[in-house]
């Protein structure tokens, strides 16, 4: 009813919380996930009753962890943001390890927060000093764009606008705005005035230095085995049709690194996961929103750590992306310092379409060189095929195995849902999807965590399905056992505000990864690989992830282990999900990897 209301009623704000609100609408800002607490009970009060719970709707989670994952899986697949509410520094203490994720991955969260009043006058006694800091964006300054906490209400409009505007400029970041409860629940004296926001929108994208971008084409021109590495290029969706006609003009493989989609696995230039001779024989290298190029060209030994060049010591390397623009001194994730020929610090989205042109201008009609092109690109296409073609026969030799292997988990998968308009949102199948699903969209699948830290998965699926509500969209998740018992509660924020998603639980029983480096390194120890379980396998007892999702009101069927049982479930999970637009959690055991 009050949602109804809302929408055509114009108010008056009454109190300083219902400013915040106020410019939460200005941004057309769909959804604010949080779990509830006094320092911001302004806030939460004049989004439902100011606001009538709409523009933002409440996302009700019970962990600020999920609340923030929810908003950067949000963004992602939204391409702009929405926020997350952390009750002062306990809630950002809990959201933190998700701030950092959305931090590594270069997505823009709003994390908003309450403090109890800094005035001590107006504290009531204990809560409102142990739960008081200076200065409570400290905690987590390392890892967000840019924190403030508005000294009075005033000063609130600037401080949002200002936040949604760093957020949002590439590089892509959290941040954080901390509001004091006495300017959240004051009321108003006079009216703080919100501006037209468009006008104070990101700077236009920046474009790569002309004489940089020259150099470029003349070496990708000149090269004689080209290779292009993308990796979150395609967090413009617009960027990935540039990729394409660069790529075909040229003739040039492209690896898919997938923080974003970047380029489609139907491409016969694509060589995500066939690289490793291309990379050796590249004479020229153009990494494109690369974090980590270094690692890119180099492989590292699992037990040793040693790292070791595949490519050639005189490969040149082009690189264009915005990762200069935001280094920070905390979290070494500016990774290994890397030799780079001609770096260009530009928005691929730009740059691309301008090196296309000069590429075209300077191959003009040189029938020499496009006879070249034409050459390389039949002999990658033959290789992309071959390639193909074995993963499939790989996986599907999977079916006559007892145990379902990850290649057939995503065979399986993939079958399932291949007549739907599919997004996946989280997880992979040890990198399977890829290799045998059609990608073939920008945006058809939304990368990782970023930061690698785990808990990512539930929340950020929710997310990301929650921004594709309604788009006829099949939202899907590869879910991995350890990363969802962080935050299984997530389950019950889907159930609650009917987020359709099949969630399939790539469940190894096993936090595995952990598991193979205490087989790695007993190995290089010579002890006994037997010991590696201990701590890491998750099997006695065994976990009904069926069962937990049923306990939160997610519909669910599991565990299956039986490879021909697989595909009928899936089947079940697509029905269900499409008929009732409610998510659906199948629990599949499976091979590690
Ligand atoms: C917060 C956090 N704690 C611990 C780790 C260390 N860690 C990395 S991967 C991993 C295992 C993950 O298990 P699961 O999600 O089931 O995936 P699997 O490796 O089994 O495929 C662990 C414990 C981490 N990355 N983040
Ligand atoms: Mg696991």
């Amino acid at each position: 009813m009050a949602k109804a209301q809302s929408r055509v009623e114009k108010k008056q704000p009454e109190y300083g919380s219902d400013v915040v609100v106020d410019l939460m609408k200005a941004f057309d800002i769909e959804y604010a996930a949080f779990n509830p607490g006094a320092t911001f009970r302004g806030i939460h009060d004049s989004i439902v009753n100011y606001g009538g719970n709409y523009k933002p709707e409440v996302i009700f989670c019970h962990h600020e962890e999920i609340s923030v994952a929810i908003a950067h899986g949000y963004a992602k697949a939204k391409g702009k943001p929405m926020i997350a509410i952390v009750h002062n520094m306990v809630g950002l203490q809990h959201a933190s390890m998700a701030i950092f994720n959305a931090y590594i991955d270069r997505v823009p969260v709003i994390v908003l927060g309450g403090t109890g009043p800094m005035n001590t006058k107006r504290r009531r006694p204990r809560i409102d000093w142990i739960h008081t800091a200076l200065v409570q964006g400290n905690q987590v300054r390392d890892y967000v764009k840019w924190d403030d906490q508005p000294f009075t209400l005033a000063d609130v409009p600037d401080s949002f606008i200002r936040g949604y505007r760093i957020a949002t400029t590439d590089p892509m970041a959290p941040i954080y705005i901390n509001y004091d409860a006495d300017i959240q629940e004051d009321a108003i004296a006079g009216l703080a005035d919100i501006p037209d926001v468009a006008r104070y929108a990101p700077p236009a994208p920046m474009q790569a230095n002309p004489e940089a971008l020259r150099k470029a084409a003349e070496l990708l021109g000149g090269a004689k085995a080209p290779l292009i590495i993308a990796d979150s290029l395609g967090r413009n969706p617009k960027a990935v049709p540039m990729l394409i006609e660069l790529a075909e003009l040229l003739g040039v493989p492209v690896v898919d690194k997938g923080a974003r989609f970047n380029f489609p696995t139907v491409n016969s230039l694509d060589a995500t996961d066939g690289a490793r001779d291309l990379l050796a024989k590249a004479d020229v290298i153009m990494a494109l929103d690369v974090a980590d190029i270094f690692g890119s060209l180099t492989t590292v030994s699992k037990q040793t750590r040693n790292c070791e060049y595949v490519t050639s010591p005189a490969v040149k390397i082009i690189s264009i992306s915005m990762n200069d623009m935001l280094v920070h001194s905390w979290a070494n994730d500016f990774q290994a310092l890397q030799a780079v020929d001609h770096p260009m610090c530009a928005d691929t989205s730009v740059a691309l379409p301008e090196l296309t042109r000069l590429c075209r201008e300077l191959l003009g009609n040189d029938a020499g060189k496009k006879a070249a092109i034409e050459a390389r690109r039949k002999e990658l296409g033959e290789k992309n095929k071959a390639r193909r073609a074995k993963w499939l026969a790989d996986a599907q030799a999977g079916g006559s195995r007892k145990v379902i292997t990850t290649a057939w988990l995503a065979l399986e998968v993939g079958e399932a849902i291949k007549k739907e308009e599919w997004v996946l949102v989280n997880g992979n199948s040890n990198g399977w999807a890829r290799r045998l699903w059609d990608f073939t969209r920008p945006n058809q699948s939304l990368g990782g965590s970023g930061g690698a830290g785990l808990g990512y998965g539930p929340g950020a699926a929710i997310g990301a399905s929650l921004a594709l509500k309604g788009s006829g969209k099949l939202s899907v998740a590869i879910q991995s056992d350890g990363d969802m018992l962080m935050t299984s509660s997530a389950l019950w924020t889907a159930a609650k505000h009917r987020i359709p998603m099949l969630m399939v639980m790539h469940n190894n029983q096993s936090y595995y990864n952990s598991e193979e480096h205490g087989i790695e390194v007993a190995k290089f120890r010579k002890r006994p690989v037997e010991n590696a379980p201990i701590g890491t396998h998750v099997d006695d007892p065994e976990i009904d992830f069926a069962k937990l999702a049923q306990s939160f009101g997610v519909s669910a069927e599991g565990p299956v282990r039986n490879p021909a049982d697989l595909r009928p479930a899936i089947e079940r999970g697509v029905k269900y999900v499409k008929e009732k637009q409610l998510p659906y959690l199948v629990d599949v055991i499976a091979e590690p990897r």
